[in-house]
């Protein structure tokens, strides 16, 4: 399968769960804001809202929304402790965090600070609400390792995604060290360091190819 990736896009999330999983994907990077393949190919035609990720199928069919992704993914190898069974109240509790994630985190938090269209004065208001936040997220992390408990899972792969948008803001999370420590402890898993590692491969490949 191929996954539609961007370098610091919330894909990064996917890549993380697939190489949990040992599901092998190839990625295609895509220049999001030409809305470009590698092959000049127009992305419109993969996901007609222009937005990563995406998944191409065995069936050649695509699917998008990385959260849909990450449990379809994880719905192939049912008895991974990446994600609990569908029906049961374990599953709807990831997708509870996930639809936080998504929304509040992603596009309700971090969108407005990199979008550049944002008016001035509504950014701190932005960044006031990702703090609040954040700070939420801290509270919650001082009882147990990961977002549903002790164990790591999709929803755990997709909040720290986001949440590692705070080095590009400059956000210091030092003053949340539960939430600090979570965030320390899914860096040093294997599928992360090499999701990482994929990501800064293609960064350092386009610069060049930029510069040349
Ligand atoms: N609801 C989608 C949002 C995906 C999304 O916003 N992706 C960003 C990259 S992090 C993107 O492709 N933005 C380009 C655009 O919206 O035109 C999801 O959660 O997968």
């Amino acid at each position: 399968m191929k996954l539609y990736h961007e370098v610091r896009g919330c894909s990064l999330a996917v890549d993380i769960v697939a190489r949990e999983l040992g599901i092998p994907l190839e990625l295609i990077w895509v220049d999001v804001p030409r809305k470009l393949l590698p092959d000049g190919t127009d992305y419109y035609k993969i996901n007609p809202k222009g937005q990563v990720p995406s998944l191409e199928l065995p069936n050649g069919e695509f699917l998008s929304e990385g959260a849909v992704i990450m449990q379809y993914l994880a719905d192939m190898r049912p008895n991974s402790e990446l994600c609990a069974t569908a029906g049961t109240l374990a599953r709807y509790r990831i997708m509870e965090w996930m639809s936080f994630v998504a929304s509040d985190l992603h596009k309700g938090g971090f969108m407005p600070l990199i979008k550049k269209v944002t008016p001035d004065d509504y950014r701190p208001i932005a960044r006031q609400l990702v703090m609040t936040r954040l700070k939420w997220l801290n509270d919650h992390l001082a009882e147990r390792d990961y977002l549903t408990g002790p164990t790591f899972t999709i929803a755990d792969a997709h909040c720290y995604t986001i949440v590692m948008w705070t080095e590009y803001q400059n956000i210091d999370v030092s003053p949340w060290p539960h939430l600090q420590a979570y965030l320390q402890r899914i860096s040093r898993r294997d599928s992360v360091i090499a999701a990482k590692a994929a990501e800064r491969a293609e960064a350092e490949r386009s610069a060049k190819a930029t510069a040349s």
